[in-house]
């Protein structure tokens, strides 16, 4: 066990359990000349059927005992019809068990697709085969990983080694592994790939590299999965193809025109850009003097006849607005709502600054109802501790998901993103990819389950994630109950273990410089004032935080005035955010009858003790995980309990040494001095170029 095979293990199952599988997936039977879809569909089936029984189905042709059925309603006869299948659309599925017959039934052969997979989920998570009883449909339309993935095959925030693309190799040569990667993604109901990464090349769009991008579309379409690419708004001007990158200009539009034909000859199902745009020196509209709408409005067009679609991000912050970094993306994209062309997603990150452990809810949910939102979100783990940290990310996803926007009732970012304002117009949910060519995939075991969390939520938003954590473990760990109760357990509370020990409170953005790995709140020098994590801590003698009301940057404004309100006042704003919005006293005092710095050492301690309790549990759970899996979680967690107790003594200190506070009574004190943290260097860490 080397964890290659994911989720999708289909280890031999034994005794009556063994027994019931043969007797309930004994023939498969589907349409004449099965389509590729159906094809793979067939085989991951035979796949998961013989990996558990050591049995392969046999090919049948009637729906007869111990059959299972494919079929979409052209060819099922219809007495096997299921009723309903009117409401799943073009990715939804049915399976239901009737007289010791299984059938999948979908209107497409995508849907079906996805019911085989969910049929070997459910036989994964324990249920009985002769118990299968399922109705599902997407929310979301664009379920999307963004690689962040480089053409020299470095991966920007990658911890899972270089990139999955053989970018040098391709198109010849056709890795293996992109099918598996195709399978664990259609296995989520994950439809869509962004090859490369959001800082994009002008290359990818040159003839060599669209032959690369439409060789591993040939190997996901099958899948369901289409490809997209990130582009460079300046590619016409980089190629020396155009004088200008003026989106205005005839020949800019032009060429995109013309560049967008020659990708369709050559994948016809491409899927379309995502743009970062004016962000992070990334060029632009901005630089000719037009708006975001008029950029992503040029590209749409060039789009539109071919049925591609532009995700047009509004990660944005220049030097212009020292105030406040949250503030930018609401008021550059506030007032651009309406004008965006039918085509065209605005990709929002979760919160306003960047994929931090925790923040809250982007102010841009429900703020442009005009306009179809996407949500992004990071899976690769840039500030919560790559993958070596134990971090499950379920629970952040769905703590953004589940946020009211205030703007409506019932309105949560999961609605939005589900088009309730936009009239459902187009909708979608981005991933931030953690996929590298590590045998696990991501860097470590429990990583994987990010990726599934995130495929699992971009199906059904309103899903849980404990209940997703829950399925993820009993395929790739056990199913043994109490072992199983334990490590969803575990899972569930990493994430906070992690707010804890970094950036408790509300806290943010205090990481290292550039690599953003381990403690640096003492950074203060770096020329820009938003680099400085002393920006978004302010800590000094008189206290600590962010102050975000209508006495400080106002940010809180651009929240619904419900919202607003309630964040406008530390009394009634959350703990957990209370920083963020909040600068306050040093002894401000906290619900817990502690002072504000007795109850921010007291968070640091307890993130520590929590991920204490996590590598406790682990050890516990020896006998019920194969030795090498354990081995390498079990060390990952030691080194987690040893970055845990740094990242707690460096901010303790440091702040002590601002504060100038006695440590609270029977508090241990930091094992190093404030300088000793201070001058630790990590050269050549992941992910950032
Ligand atoms: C930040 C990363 C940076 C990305 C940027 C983005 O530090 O590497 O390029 O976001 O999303 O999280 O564009």
């Amino acid at each position: 066990e080397d964890g290659y095979d994911l989720w999708l293990r289909y280890r031999p199952l034994a005794g009556a359990e063994r027994a019931a599988m043969l007797r309930h997936a004994r023939e498969l039977v589907a349409p004449a000349a099965p389509s590729p879809a159906v094809q793979a569909a067939l085989a991951e089936l035979r796949r998961g059927v013989q990996g558990m029984t050591g049995r392969l189905p046999l090919d049948g042709k009637q729906a007869k005992a111990g059959a299972i059925v494919l079929g979409t309603p052209a060819s099922l006869p219809p007495s096997l019809r299921p009723t309903g299948l009117e409401q799943l659309g073009d990715e939804g599925y049915v399976i239901r068990h009737r007289a010791s017959v299984t059938v999948i039934a979908a209107n497409t052969d995508a849907g079906l697709l996805y019911g085989a997979f969910a049929w070997l989920r459910a036989v994964g998570t324990g249920l009985a085969p002769d118990r299968i009883d399922e109705r599902s449909a997407p929310k979301l339309q664009r379920r999307v990983l963004n690689h962040w993935d480089n053409l020299d095959r470095t991966v920007e925030r990658g911890y899972a080694g270089e990139s999955i693309w053989d970018w040098w190799a391709l198109p010849g040569v056709r890795d293996a592994r992109y099918l598996d990667y195709a399978r664990a993604n259609a296995s989520l109901g994950i439809n869509g790939t962004v090859l490369n990464n959001v800082n994009a090349k002008p290359e990818i769009l040159t003839a060599p590299w669209i032959a690369k991008a439409a060789a591993l579309a040939d190997v996901l379409r099958p899948y369901g999965i289409r490809v997209y690419l990130s582009v460079r708004f300046s590619t016409p001007l980089e190629l020396r193809e155009t004088a200008t990158a003026d989106p205005l200009a005839p020949e800019v539009a032009a060429w995109w025109r013309g560049k967008a034909d020659e990708i369709y000859r050559a994948i016809p199902d491409f899927g379309g850009f995502l743009v970062k745009a004016n962000s992070e020196g990334q060029p632009g509209p901005q630089d000719y003097r037009r708006s975001h709408a008029d950029g992503a409005n040029m590209l749409a067009a060039a789009l539109a006849p071919h049925g591609g679609i532009v995700m047009w991000r509004a990660f944005v912050y220049a030097a212009e607005n020292p105030v406040d970094r949250a503030k930018q993306a609401y008021d550059e994209f506030g007032p651009l709502d309406g004008k965006f062309a039918p085509n065209v997603l605005v990709q929002v990150k979760n919160g306003p600054i960047d994929f931090q452990p925790r923040e809250p809810f982007h102010p841009l949910f429900g703020a442009m109802p005009r306009t179809p939102l996407m949500l992004e979100v990071q899976i690769t783990k840039e500030y919560l501790g790559y993958a070596t940290h134990l971090a499950y990310l379920g629970p952040l996803f769905e703590e953004t998901l589940q946020s009211d926007t205030g703007h409506a009732p019932g309105l949560t970012v999961a609605r939005v993103v589900q088009g309730a304002q936009a009239g459902g117009r187009a909708t979608g949910m981005a991933g931030v990819a953690n996929i590298g060519s590590s045998r696990t995939w991501t860097g470590s075991h429990f990583d994987q389950a990010n990726w599934y969390a995130f495929g699992r939520l971009a199906w059904d938003p309103r899903g849980s994630s404990r209940a997703f954590a829950r399925e993820w473990a009993a395929q790739t760990f056990t199913r043994a109950p109490g072992a199983l109760d334990d490590i969803a357990a575990m899972m569930m509370d990493s994430r906070e273990a992690v707010v804890n020990y970094m950036t408790p409170l509300g806290l943010h953005h205090i990481m290292g410089t550039g690599h953003h790995h381990g403690p640096a709140p003492w950074v203060a020098g770096l020329a820009r004032p938003e680099w400085n994590p002393v920006y978004y801590h302010k800590a000094d003698r008189g206290g600590i935080g962010f102050d975000r009301t209508a006495s400080g940057s106002d940010a809180l404004a651009q929240y619904a005035p419900a919202i607003a309100r309630r964040h406008a006042d530390p009394a009634t704003t959350p703990d957990t955010l209370l920083l963020w919005f909040h600068h306050l006293p040093w002894d401000y005092p906290m619900p817990s009858g502690r002072t504000l710095w007795a109850e921010l050492v007291a968070r640091y301690d307890l993130g520590v003790a929590q991920v204490r309790a996590l590598r406790t549990r682990w050890a516990a759970l020896a006998p019920f995980i194969d030795a090498r899996r354990h081995a390498e979680v079990a060390q990952r967690l030691d080194v987690q309990v040893a970055e845990a107790g740094w990242w707690r003594d460096a901010c303790v200190a440091y702040f002590q040494s601002v504060s100038g506070l006695p440590l609270p009574a029977g508090t241990q004190p930091p094992a190093q001095t404030l300088e000793y943290y201070r001058a630790l260097r990590f050269p050549y860490a992941p992910g950032h170029g």
